[in-house]
């Protein structure tokens, strides 16, 4: 170190001898050595404190005995469960105060007016529709077809009504108007009782209308049933033959 430093000083002094003197120079003396560089300063302060770095890679997996760990906190609430068995009944309640009875009761009685109404006027246009006939408080209709007489009073019954039974001449004429119209023969809801050539109701009670024609009825206890013609009168007839079904309601 010292060497090269006596070295460093033998340049500097060639260098500075060759350097030009010109006239109008003041041409001093030889420059000095220039001093040792000075010792190296204090650290200087730490800096700041860097980026939080990246988290580091998962550790290695336990001991295979190692215990398990706290159980996890409650998860968030599922769906909803399906709708459960409907409870069993309640008790009966008190009953309640007293009513009107129907017949005095002004709501009762005009719904009752509202209904009527609204049945009068689909009775109205099943009439115009020549689908029904209207005959006092009776209405006839017919499905068209031609069956025996136990059939007539089966599907008649199936329909909430009776087989068609005149018992008065108004009643009489409405059946004919239907039978005039298809031109077809129709079974009345009357036969024979007990007695031979005694004609009852489906209900066993005596005729109190009748409209037989001429030498009828004449099958005595052979034709047990009755029979409307096209003209309107009434012949007894055998149950068995096909007869245009009608019914009254
Ligand atoms: C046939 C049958 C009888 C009816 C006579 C009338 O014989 O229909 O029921 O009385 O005709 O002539
Ligand atoms: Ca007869």
């Amino acid at each position: 170190m010292r060497l090269l430093h006596q070295l460093l000083c033998a340049v500097v002094a060639v260098a500075a001898f060759s350097l030009p003197c010109h006239a109008e120079d003041k041409c001093g003396g030889i420059p000095g050595i220039p001093g040792t560089p000075g010792a190296n300063g204090l650290p200087g302060r730490d800096g700041r404190d860097g980026m939080k770095g990246d988290p580091g890679p998962p550790g290695p997996v336990g001991p295979p005995n190692g215990l398990p760990g706290a159980a996890g906190r409650d998860g968030l609430p599922g769906p909803e469960g399906e709708k459960g068995e409907p409870g069993k009944k309640g008790d009966r309640g008190e009953p309640g105060p007293q009513g009107l009875p129907a017949s005095l009761d002004p709501e009762v009685q005009k719904a009752l007016r509202h209904l009527k109404q609204k049945i009068l006027r689909l009775e109205g246009v099943l009439a115009l529709e020549g689908m029904i006939t209207k005959v006092g408080d009776k209405i006839l209709a017919t499905d068209g077809k031609e069956v025996d007489f136990e059939t007539t009073r089966q599907t008649c019954q199936n329909a909430w009504g009776s087989i068609a039974t005149p018992k008065n001449e108004a009643e009489n004429e409405a059946i004919l108007g239907i039978v005039k119209e298809r031109n077809r023969y129709a079974y009345l809801g009357m036969k024979e009782g007990p007695v031979p050539g005694d004609f009852l109701y489906l209900d066993r009670s005596p005729l109190n209308y009748t409209n037989w024609r001429r030498y009828e009825p004449n099958g005595k206890g052979v034709e047990n049933c009755v029979e409307m013609y096209t003209d309107g009168g009434w012949n007894d007839k055998k149950c068995n033959q096909y007869r245009l079904t009608i019914c009254e309601f």
